[in-house]
Protein backbone atom coordinates (compact mmCIF):
# COMPACT_ATOMS: atom_id res chain seq x y z
CA UNK A 1 0.00 0.00 0.00
CA UNK A 2 1.14 3.39 -0.63
CA UNK A 3 2.10 5.71 1.87
CA UNK A 4 -0.79 8.44 2.06
CA UNK A 5 -1.10 12.07 3.79
CA UNK A 6 -4.15 12.29 6.10
CA UNK A 7 -5.54 15.59 5.85
CA UNK A 8 -7.24 16.46 9.17
CA UNK A 9 -9.43 19.88 9.44
CA UNK A 10 -12.29 20.59 11.95
CA UNK A 11 -15.19 19.97 8.83
CA UNK A 12 -14.25 17.36 5.52
CA UNK A 13 -14.68 19.37 2.58
CA UNK A 14 -17.93 18.27 2.13
CA UNK A 15 -21.70 19.11 3.39
CA UNK A 16 -24.37 16.60 4.02
CA UNK A 17 -28.22 16.94 3.84
CA UNK A 18 -30.23 14.53 5.08
CA UNK A 19 -34.26 14.94 4.10
CA UNK A 20 -36.56 11.58 5.12
CA UNK A 21 -33.23 8.96 4.73
CA UNK A 22 -31.97 10.29 1.52
CA UNK A 23 -28.60 11.64 1.64
CA UNK A 24 -27.11 13.97 -0.34
CA UNK A 25 -23.12 15.02 -0.57
CA UNK A 26 -22.27 18.89 -1.84
CA UNK A 27 -18.81 20.58 -1.98
CA UNK A 28 -18.45 23.31 0.67
CA UNK A 29 -17.61 26.64 0.82
CA UNK A 30 -14.41 28.12 3.06
CA UNK A 31 -10.66 29.34 2.39
CA UNK A 32 -9.41 25.77 3.78
CA UNK A 33 -12.21 23.46 1.81
CA UNK A 34 -11.24 25.40 -1.02
CA UNK A 35 -7.68 25.82 -1.06
CA UNK A 36 -7.01 22.22 -0.44
CA UNK A 37 -9.40 20.48 -2.14
CA UNK A 38 -7.23 20.06 -5.27
CA UNK A 39 -4.34 18.38 -3.23
CA UNK A 40 -6.97 15.96 -1.57
CA UNK A 41 -8.50 15.62 -5.58
CA UNK A 42 -5.04 15.19 -7.01
CA UNK A 43 -3.10 13.22 -4.41
CA UNK A 44 -2.75 9.82 -2.49
CA UNK A 45 -4.48 11.50 0.71
CA UNK A 46 -7.10 10.74 3.50
CA UNK A 47 -9.24 13.66 4.79
CA UNK A 48 -10.72 13.47 8.31
CA UNK A 49 -13.31 15.92 9.71
CA UNK A 50 -16.84 16.35 10.61
CA UNK A 51 -18.96 15.93 8.22
CA UNK A 52 -21.72 18.48 9.52
CA UNK A 53 -24.43 16.74 11.15
CA UNK A 54 -24.37 16.20 14.57
CA UNK A 55 -23.94 12.16 15.08
CA UNK A 56 -27.03 11.88 18.05
CA UNK A 57 -30.04 13.59 15.35
CA UNK A 58 -29.29 10.77 12.61
CA UNK A 59 -30.07 7.10 12.94
CA UNK A 60 -27.49 4.04 12.71
CA UNK A 61 -29.12 3.72 8.88
CA UNK A 62 -28.33 7.32 8.00
CA UNK A 63 -25.02 7.42 9.29
CA UNK A 64 -23.75 4.81 7.17
CA UNK A 65 -24.51 6.08 4.32
CA UNK A 66 -22.95 9.40 4.90
CA UNK A 67 -19.38 7.32 5.77
CA UNK A 68 -20.21 5.56 2.56
CA UNK A 69 -20.64 8.71 0.59
CA UNK A 70 -17.64 10.10 2.47
CA UNK A 71 -15.41 7.38 1.86
CA UNK A 72 -15.92 7.61 -2.33
CA UNK A 73 -14.57 11.61 -1.96
CA UNK A 74 -11.56 9.86 0.19
CA UNK A 75 -12.95 11.40 3.35
CA UNK A 76 -13.39 9.73 7.05
CA UNK A 77 -16.36 11.56 9.16
CA UNK A 78 -15.43 11.68 12.72
CA UNK A 79 -19.13 11.73 14.78
CA UNK A 80 -19.85 14.60 17.01
CA UNK A 81 -22.57 14.65 19.04
CA UNK A 82 -24.65 17.83 19.41
CA UNK A 83 -23.51 19.02 22.85
CA UNK A 84 -19.93 18.06 21.39
CA UNK A 85 -20.54 20.79 18.77
CA UNK A 86 -22.19 23.60 20.86
CA UNK A 87 -19.44 23.25 23.30
CA UNK A 88 -16.08 22.45 21.31
CA UNK A 89 -16.91 24.00 18.20
CA UNK A 90 -19.12 27.29 18.83
CA UNK A 91 -18.12 27.33 22.54
CA UNK A 92 -14.01 26.96 23.04
CA UNK A 93 -13.58 27.54 18.80
CA UNK A 94 -15.57 30.27 18.21
CA UNK A 95 -16.11 31.79 21.35
CA UNK A 96 -12.42 31.98 23.08
CA UNK A 97 -10.07 30.98 20.26
CA UNK A 98 -11.74 32.64 17.38
CA UNK A 99 -12.00 36.21 18.70
CA UNK A 100 -9.11 36.28 21.06
CA UNK A 101 -6.28 35.20 17.88
CA UNK A 102 -8.48 37.94 15.73
CA UNK A 103 -8.03 40.64 18.75
CA UNK A 104 -11.60 40.89 19.67
CA UNK A 105 -10.35 40.43 23.40
CA UNK A 106 -13.99 41.24 24.82
CA UNK A 107 -16.02 38.33 22.89
CA UNK A 108 -13.65 35.99 24.69
CA UNK A 109 -16.04 33.97 27.03
CA UNK A 110 -13.89 31.28 29.21
CA UNK A 111 -15.68 28.15 30.06
CA UNK A 112 -13.98 25.46 31.80
CA UNK A 113 -16.77 22.84 30.50
CA UNK A 114 -15.76 23.92 27.03
CA UNK A 115 -12.45 23.71 27.29
CA UNK A 116 -12.94 20.14 28.62
CA UNK A 117 -14.75 19.32 25.69
CA UNK A 118 -12.38 20.81 22.99
CA UNK A 119 -9.89 18.30 24.74
CA UNK A 120 -11.73 15.56 24.40
CA UNK A 121 -13.16 15.98 20.67
CA UNK A 122 -9.36 16.57 20.08
CA UNK A 123 -8.73 12.88 21.57
CA UNK A 124 -11.65 11.38 19.48
CA UNK A 125 -9.82 13.36 16.30
CA UNK A 126 -6.70 11.49 17.63
CA UNK A 127 -8.33 8.05 17.84
CA UNK A 128 -10.22 7.83 14.20
CA UNK A 129 -6.93 8.84 13.27
CA UNK A 130 -4.75 6.40 14.63
CA UNK A 131 -7.33 3.76 13.39
CA UNK A 132 -6.43 4.75 9.99
CA UNK A 133 -2.49 5.02 10.21
CA UNK A 134 -0.04 3.48 8.34
CA UNK A 135 3.24 3.18 8.77
CA UNK A 136 5.40 5.91 6.38
CA UNK A 137 2.21 7.92 6.25
CA UNK A 138 2.14 11.80 7.29
CA UNK A 139 -0.46 13.47 9.16
CA UNK A 140 -1.46 17.21 8.11
CA UNK A 141 -3.33 18.81 10.88
CA UNK A 142 -5.43 22.20 10.11
CA UNK A 143 -6.25 25.00 11.91
CA UNK A 144 -7.15 26.23 15.52
CA UNK A 145 -10.25 23.86 16.16
CA UNK A 146 -7.24 21.20 16.44
CA UNK A 147 -4.03 22.57 18.81
CA UNK A 148 -4.20 19.99 20.82
CA UNK A 149 -4.08 17.43 18.33
CA UNK A 150 -0.05 17.26 17.19
CA UNK A 151 0.86 16.30 20.45
CA UNK A 152 -1.72 13.77 20.80
CA UNK A 153 -0.49 11.72 18.12
CA UNK A 154 2.97 12.10 18.88
CA UNK A 155 2.20 10.74 22.51
CA UNK A 156 1.30 7.42 20.54
CA UNK A 157 3.21 7.57 17.23
CA UNK A 158 6.29 9.08 17.52
CA UNK A 159 7.92 7.87 14.60
CA UNK A 160 4.94 9.48 12.14
CA UNK A 161 5.58 12.85 10.83
CA UNK A 162 3.21 14.98 12.05
CA UNK A 163 3.05 18.90 9.96
CA UNK A 164 -0.01 21.94 11.37
CA UNK A 165 -1.01 24.81 9.35
CA UNK A 166 -3.39 27.84 11.10
CA UNK A 167 -5.30 29.42 9.00
CA UNK A 168 -6.15 32.14 11.01
CA UNK A 169 -3.71 34.60 12.84
CA UNK A 170 -1.46 33.97 15.55
CA UNK A 171 -1.58 37.19 17.85
CA UNK A 172 1.16 38.68 19.87
CA UNK A 173 2.14 37.58 23.16
CA UNK A 174 0.25 40.20 24.66
CA UNK A 175 -2.93 38.61 23.25
CA UNK A 176 -2.11 35.16 23.75
CA UNK A 177 -1.36 35.35 27.37
CA UNK A 178 -4.73 35.82 28.18
CA UNK A 179 -5.69 32.60 27.75
CA UNK A 180 -6.21 30.14 31.05
CA UNK A 181 -4.71 27.35 29.07
CA UNK A 182 -2.28 29.22 27.09
CA UNK A 183 0.43 26.51 28.31
CA UNK A 184 -1.70 23.07 27.20
CA UNK A 185 -2.42 24.68 24.05
CA UNK A 186 1.14 25.64 23.25
CA UNK A 187 2.52 22.25 24.54
CA UNK A 188 -0.38 20.75 21.85
CA UNK A 189 0.74 22.73 19.22
CA UNK A 190 4.08 21.81 19.72
CA UNK A 191 3.77 17.86 18.98
CA UNK A 192 3.89 18.75 15.05
CA UNK A 193 7.60 17.99 13.29
CA UNK A 194 6.44 21.64 11.65
CA UNK A 195 3.81 24.03 12.07
CA UNK A 196 2.98 26.88 9.43
CA UNK A 197 1.37 30.09 9.97
CA UNK A 198 0.71 32.56 6.44
CA UNK A 199 3.08 35.24 7.43
CA UNK A 200 6.28 35.83 9.18
CA UNK A 201 4.37 37.98 11.52
CA UNK A 202 2.54 35.08 13.48
CA UNK A 203 5.25 33.03 13.52
CA UNK A 204 7.01 35.17 15.07
CA UNK A 205 4.37 35.95 17.54
CA UNK A 206 4.27 32.22 18.14
CA UNK A 207 7.93 31.78 18.68
CA UNK A 208 7.68 34.92 21.10
CA UNK A 209 4.87 32.97 22.88
CA UNK A 210 6.29 30.00 23.04
CA UNK A 211 9.91 31.42 24.82
CA UNK A 212 7.71 33.75 27.27
CA UNK A 213 5.28 31.40 28.45
CA UNK A 214 6.89 27.79 28.26
CA UNK A 215 10.69 29.22 28.86
CA UNK A 216 11.56 27.07 26.17
CA UNK A 217 15.20 27.68 24.18
CA UNK A 218 13.71 29.22 20.10
CA UNK A 219 15.76 30.68 17.03
CA UNK A 220 14.40 32.48 14.15
CA UNK A 221 12.62 28.82 12.83
CA UNK A 222 13.09 26.33 15.22
CA UNK A 223 12.02 25.98 18.77
CA UNK A 224 13.98 22.97 21.17
CA UNK A 225 11.20 20.64 22.86
CA UNK A 226 13.39 18.09 24.86
CA UNK A 227 15.35 16.19 22.73
CA UNK A 228 12.96 17.45 19.86
CA UNK A 229 13.67 20.28 17.07
CA UNK A 230 10.04 21.64 16.31
CA UNK A 231 10.45 23.95 13.12
CA UNK A 232 8.53 27.12 12.50
CA UNK A 233 7.98 28.75 8.86
CA UNK A 234 5.86 30.83 7.05
CA UNK A 235 3.84 29.50 3.84
CA UNK A 236 1.43 32.03 2.62
CA UNK A 237 -1.58 30.28 1.48
CA UNK A 238 -2.77 30.27 -2.23
CA UNK A 239 -5.28 29.57 -4.61
CA UNK A 240 -5.99 27.26 -7.69
CA UNK A 241 -4.87 29.95 -10.40
CA UNK A 242 -5.80 27.81 -13.25
CA UNK A 243 -8.67 26.82 -12.17
CA UNK A 244 -10.11 30.76 -11.73
CA UNK A 245 -8.43 31.84 -14.41
CA UNK A 246 -9.83 29.44 -17.10
CA UNK A 247 -13.32 30.05 -15.57
CA UNK A 248 -13.27 33.80 -16.74
CA UNK A 249 -12.19 32.85 -19.62
CA UNK A 250 -14.78 30.39 -20.18
CA UNK A 251 -17.34 32.36 -19.27
CA UNK A 252 -16.59 35.60 -21.33
CA UNK A 253 -16.63 33.11 -24.35
CA UNK A 254 -20.06 31.92 -23.53
CA UNK A 255 -23.24 32.57 -25.05
CA UNK A 256 -25.63 31.84 -22.12
CA UNK A 257 -26.23 33.95 -19.06
CA UNK A 258 -27.09 33.65 -15.60
CA UNK A 259 -30.03 35.92 -14.14
CA UNK A 260 -27.59 37.38 -11.67
CA UNK A 261 -25.29 38.42 -14.99
CA UNK A 262 -28.18 39.38 -17.01
CA UNK A 263 -28.83 42.12 -14.40
CA UNK A 264 -25.78 43.04 -13.91
CA UNK A 265 -25.82 44.18 -17.69
CA UNK A 266 -28.44 45.69 -17.33
CA UNK A 267 -27.28 47.97 -14.81
CA UNK A 268 -24.09 48.62 -16.88
CA UNK A 269 -26.24 49.35 -20.14
CA UNK A 270 -28.62 51.67 -18.63
CA UNK A 271 -25.77 53.90 -16.89
CA UNK A 272 -23.10 53.46 -19.27
CA UNK A 273 -20.40 54.69 -17.01
CA UNK A 274 -21.73 52.96 -14.26
CA UNK A 275 -19.10 50.68 -11.79
CA UNK A 276 -19.53 47.92 -9.72
CA UNK A 277 -17.73 47.11 -6.47
CA UNK A 278 -17.53 43.76 -5.19
CA UNK A 279 -17.78 42.46 -1.81
CA UNK A 280 -17.49 38.79 -0.53
CA UNK A 281 -17.10 37.18 2.93
CA UNK A 282 -18.74 34.97 5.28
CA UNK A 283 -20.62 36.93 7.71
CA UNK A 284 -17.95 37.58 10.51
CA UNK A 285 -17.10 40.48 12.86
CA UNK A 286 -13.61 39.77 11.99
CA UNK A 287 -13.99 40.88 8.23
CA UNK A 288 -15.28 44.61 8.69
CA UNK A 289 -18.49 44.20 6.94
CA UNK A 290 -19.83 47.05 9.07
CA UNK A 291 -17.30 49.66 8.77
CA UNK A 292 -17.20 48.91 4.82
CA UNK A 293 -20.67 50.06 4.84
CA UNK A 294 -19.90 53.47 6.93
CA UNK A 295 -17.26 53.94 4.90
CA UNK A 296 -19.56 53.52 2.01
CA UNK A 297 -22.63 55.84 3.10
CA UNK A 298 -19.51 58.44 4.31
CA UNK A 299 -18.53 58.12 0.16
CA UNK A 300 -21.44 58.17 -1.03
CA UNK A 301 -22.54 61.34 0.87
CA UNK A 302 -19.19 63.37 0.41
CA UNK A 303 -18.87 62.68 -3.00
CA UNK A 304 -22.83 62.98 -4.67
CA UNK A 305 -21.85 62.82 -8.28
CA UNK A 306 -21.08 58.96 -7.69
CA UNK A 307 -25.08 58.96 -7.21
CA UNK A 308 -26.73 56.14 -9.56
CA UNK A 309 -23.23 55.31 -11.05
CA UNK A 310 -21.73 53.15 -8.30
CA UNK A 311 -23.07 49.91 -7.04
CA UNK A 312 -22.25 47.62 -4.16
CA UNK A 313 -22.35 43.87 -4.86
CA UNK A 314 -22.43 42.53 -1.11
CA UNK A 315 -22.29 38.90 -0.52
CA UNK A 316 -22.37 37.47 2.69
CA UNK A 317 -22.35 33.26 3.21
CA UNK A 318 -23.83 32.69 6.77
CA UNK A 319 -21.96 31.66 9.26
CA UNK A 320 -21.97 30.37 12.79
CA UNK A 321 -25.76 31.66 13.45
CA UNK A 322 -25.90 30.12 16.69
CA UNK A 323 -22.82 32.48 18.01
CA UNK A 324 -24.76 35.57 19.48
CA UNK A 325 -21.86 38.35 18.11
CA UNK A 326 -23.03 36.67 14.53
CA UNK A 327 -26.57 36.99 15.19
CA UNK A 328 -26.02 40.82 16.35
CA UNK A 329 -23.89 41.32 13.25
CA UNK A 330 -26.18 39.93 10.88
CA UNK A 331 -29.16 42.40 12.34
CA UNK A 332 -26.41 45.19 12.20
CA UNK A 333 -25.60 44.94 8.53
CA UNK A 334 -29.50 44.28 7.90
CA UNK A 335 -30.05 47.39 8.93
CA UNK A 336 -27.05 49.31 7.92
CA UNK A 337 -28.18 48.31 4.03
CA UNK A 338 -31.70 48.86 4.80
CA UNK A 339 -30.37 52.40 5.52
CA UNK A 340 -27.86 53.24 3.05
CA UNK A 341 -30.76 52.00 0.59
CA UNK A 342 -33.43 54.23 2.26
CA UNK A 343 -31.48 57.21 2.15
CA UNK A 344 -29.17 56.94 -1.13
CA UNK A 345 -31.97 55.20 -3.64
CA UNK A 346 -33.71 56.68 -6.88
CA UNK A 347 -36.40 55.31 -8.44
CA UNK A 348 -33.97 53.53 -11.08
CA UNK A 349 -31.39 52.50 -8.79
CA UNK A 350 -30.66 51.09 -5.18
CA UNK A 351 -26.59 51.36 -4.32
CA UNK A 352 -26.36 48.10 -1.93
CA UNK A 353 -27.54 44.81 -3.51
CA UNK A 354 -27.10 42.03 -0.72
CA UNK A 355 -26.81 38.61 -1.04
CA UNK A 356 -26.91 36.82 2.25
CA UNK A 357 -25.98 33.33 0.98
CA UNK A 358 -23.41 31.31 -0.80
CA UNK A 359 -23.72 31.53 -4.53
CA UNK A 360 -22.29 28.33 -6.92
CA UNK A 361 -18.91 29.05 -8.39
CA UNK A 362 -20.37 29.93 -11.99
CA UNK A 363 -21.84 33.15 -10.40
CA UNK A 364 -18.83 34.49 -8.16
CA UNK A 365 -16.90 33.74 -11.71
CA UNK A 366 -19.86 36.24 -12.88
CA UNK A 367 -19.13 38.63 -9.94
CA UNK A 368 -15.00 38.59 -10.22
CA UNK A 369 -15.26 39.27 -14.03
CA UNK A 370 -17.97 42.07 -14.14
CA UNK A 371 -16.59 44.04 -11.07
CA UNK A 372 -14.51 47.09 -11.29
CA UNK A 373 -13.22 47.60 -8.02
CA UNK A 374 -13.07 44.68 -5.37
CA UNK A 375 -13.43 46.35 -1.58
CA UNK A 376 -11.66 43.98 0.61
CA UNK A 377 -11.65 45.16 4.11
CA UNK A 378 -11.52 42.61 7.34
CA UNK A 379 -10.60 44.45 10.82
CA UNK A 380 -7.92 41.29 10.43
CA UNK A 381 -7.99 37.96 8.18
CA UNK A 382 -5.13 35.45 8.52
CA UNK A 383 -4.87 35.53 4.91
CA UNK A 384 -8.19 36.22 2.52
CA UNK A 385 -8.18 34.30 -0.36
CA UNK A 386 -10.73 36.65 -2.10
CA UNK A 387 -8.01 38.86 -2.67
CA UNK A 388 -6.48 36.38 -4.65
CA UNK A 389 -9.49 34.84 -7.07
CA UNK A 390 -10.32 38.36 -7.99
CA UNK A 391 -7.27 38.85 -9.37
CA UNK A 392 -6.62 35.43 -11.04
CA UNK A 393 -9.98 35.75 -12.52
CA UNK A 394 -9.56 39.39 -14.28
CA UNK A 395 -8.37 37.92 -17.40
CA UNK A 396 -7.35 41.57 -19.18
CA UNK A 397 -5.96 42.55 -15.91
CA UNK A 398 -7.92 45.23 -15.15
CA UNK A 399 -9.90 45.78 -11.77
CA UNK A 400 -8.89 47.68 -8.59
CA UNK A 401 -8.27 45.68 -5.08
CA UNK A 402 -8.82 48.21 -2.34
CA UNK A 403 -7.77 45.69 0.55
CA UNK A 404 -6.85 45.80 4.35
CA UNK A 405 -4.18 46.30 5.68
CA UNK A 406 -4.75 43.57 8.35
CA UNK A 407 -4.75 40.97 6.44
CA UNK A 408 -2.35 38.47 5.92
CA UNK A 409 -2.26 39.05 2.24
CA UNK A 410 -1.65 42.25 2.44
CA UNK A 411 2.00 41.42 2.86
CA UNK A 412 1.55 40.18 -0.63
CA UNK A 413 0.20 42.49 -2.66
CA UNK A 414 1.81 46.25 -2.06
CA UNK A 415 -0.23 47.19 -5.51
CA UNK A 416 -3.09 46.86 -4.24
CA UNK A 417 -4.78 50.25 -2.92
CA UNK A 418 -3.92 49.51 1.23
CA UNK A 419 -6.43 50.94 3.67
CA UNK A 420 -6.96 50.68 7.44
CA UNK A 421 -10.11 49.79 8.07
CA UNK A 422 -11.09 51.53 10.77
CA UNK A 423 -10.58 55.19 9.05
CA UNK A 424 -14.04 56.04 6.83
CA UNK A 425 -12.36 58.75 5.39
CA UNK A 426 -9.17 56.85 3.79
CA UNK A 427 -11.86 54.01 2.63
CA UNK A 428 -13.89 56.56 0.92
CA UNK A 429 -11.05 58.10 -1.02
CA UNK A 430 -9.67 54.79 -1.63
CA UNK A 431 -13.18 54.02 -3.55
CA UNK A 432 -13.01 57.08 -5.14
CA UNK A 433 -9.35 56.65 -6.61
CA UNK A 434 -10.34 53.34 -7.13
CA UNK A 435 -13.27 54.48 -9.22
CA UNK A 436 -11.39 57.51 -11.26
CA UNK A 437 -8.15 55.07 -11.76
CA UNK A 438 -7.17 54.80 -15.61
CA UNK A 439 -7.11 51.22 -17.02
CA UNK A 440 -3.09 51.56 -17.67
CA UNK A 441 -2.46 51.96 -14.12
CA UNK A 442 -5.03 49.16 -13.28
CA UNK A 443 -3.08 46.71 -15.46
CA UNK A 444 0.24 47.97 -14.37
CA UNK A 445 -0.39 47.11 -10.17
CA UNK A 446 -2.23 43.66 -11.08
CA UNK A 447 0.46 42.59 -13.45
CA UNK A 448 3.10 42.04 -11.30
CA UNK A 449 0.38 40.60 -8.57
CA UNK A 450 -1.53 38.14 -10.95
CA UNK A 451 2.20 36.53 -11.94
CA UNK A 452 2.73 36.09 -8.35
CA UNK A 453 -0.37 34.40 -7.62
CA UNK A 454 0.16 32.26 -10.84
CA UNK A 455 3.44 31.12 -10.03
CA UNK A 456 2.83 30.67 -6.38
CA UNK A 457 -0.30 28.65 -6.49
CA UNK A 458 -2.10 26.13 -4.09
CA UNK A 459 0.01 23.42 -5.35
CA UNK A 460 3.13 24.81 -4.59
CA UNK A 461 2.22 26.30 -0.99
CA UNK A 462 1.35 22.57 -0.29
CA UNK A 463 4.58 21.22 -2.25
CA UNK A 464 6.53 23.59 -0.17
CA UNK A 465 4.85 22.98 3.44
CA UNK A 466 5.36 19.45 2.50
CA UNK A 467 8.90 19.25 1.42
CA UNK A 468 9.78 21.21 4.84
CA UNK A 469 7.64 18.65 6.81
CA UNK A 470 10.11 16.08 5.44
CA UNK A 471 12.84 18.17 6.49
CA UNK A 472 11.81 18.14 9.59
CA UNK A 473 11.17 14.87 9.70
CA UNK A 474 14.49 14.03 8.53
CA UNK A 475 15.82 15.78 12.11
CA UNK A 476 13.19 14.06 14.12
CA UNK A 477 14.51 10.56 12.90
CA UNK A 478 18.05 11.68 13.06
CA UNK A 479 16.98 12.70 17.01
CA UNK A 480 14.97 9.58 17.27
CA UNK A 481 18.07 7.49 17.04
CA UNK A 482 20.66 9.35 18.80
P1 LIG B 1 -12.28 32.25 5.54
O1 LIG B 1 -12.45 33.12 6.73
O2 LIG B 1 -13.40 31.39 5.17
O3 LIG B 1 -10.97 31.35 5.70
P2 LIG B 1 -11.32 33.42 2.89
O4 LIG B 1 -9.86 33.19 2.82
O5 LIG B 1 -11.69 34.75 2.38
O6 LIG B 1 -11.94 33.31 4.34
O7 LIG B 1 -12.04 32.32 2.01
C1 LIG B 1 -13.41 32.34 1.73
C2 LIG B 1 -13.70 31.37 0.58
O8 LIG B 1 -15.10 31.22 0.47
C3 LIG B 1 -13.20 31.88 -0.76
O9 LIG B 1 -12.61 30.81 -1.45
C4 LIG B 1 -14.46 32.37 -1.48
O10 LIG B 1 -14.47 32.16 -2.86
C5 LIG B 1 -15.54 31.54 -0.85
N1 LIG B 1 -16.79 32.34 -0.74
C6 LIG B 1 -16.96 33.44 -0.03
N2 LIG B 1 -18.21 33.90 -0.18
C7 LIG B 1 -18.86 33.05 -0.99
C8 LIG B 1 -20.21 32.96 -1.50
N3 LIG B 1 -21.17 33.84 -1.18
N4 LIG B 1 -20.51 31.95 -2.31
C9 LIG B 1 -19.56 31.04 -2.62
N5 LIG B 1 -18.30 31.08 -2.18
C10 LIG B 1 -17.95 32.05 -1.36
C11 LIG B 1 -9.93 31.16 6.67
C12 LIG B 1 -9.23 32.40 7.20
C13 LIG B 1 -8.68 33.22 6.05
C14 LIG B 1 -7.76 32.37 5.20
C15 LIG B 1 -8.40 31.05 4.83
C16 LIG B 1 -7.42 30.12 4.17
O11 LIG B 1 -10.11 33.19 7.99
O12 LIG B 1 -7.97 34.35 6.52
O13 LIG B 1 -7.42 33.06 4.02
O14 LIG B 1 -8.94 30.39 5.97
O15 LIG B 1 -6.31 29.88 4.97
Amino acid sequence: MKNKTIIVSNRLPLNVSVEQGDVKVFPSVGGLATGMKSIHQNSESLWIGWAGVASDEIDEITAEKIKKLSIKEKCVPVPLTHQELEEYYFGFSNRVLWPLFHYFMEYADYDETHWEAYKKVNEKFAEIILENLNEGDKIWVHDYQLLLLPQMIKDKRPDISVGFFQHIPFPSYEIFRTVPWREEILKGMLGADLLGFHTYDYERHFISSVSRILRYETNINSIHVGSRTVKVDSFPMSIDYEKFHNAAIEHQLKNEKTSLQIRIDQYKELVPDSKLILSIDRLDYTKGIAQRLKALEYFLDKYPQFTEKVRLIMLAVPSREEVPQYQHLKKEIDELVGRINGKFSTPTWTPVWYFYRSLPFEELIELYTSSDVAFLTPIRDGMNLVAKEYIASRTDQTGVLILSEMAGVAHEMNDALLINPNDDKQMSEALKQALEMPLEEQISRNKIIQKRIKRYNVDKWAEDFMEALDAASQLKEENLTR
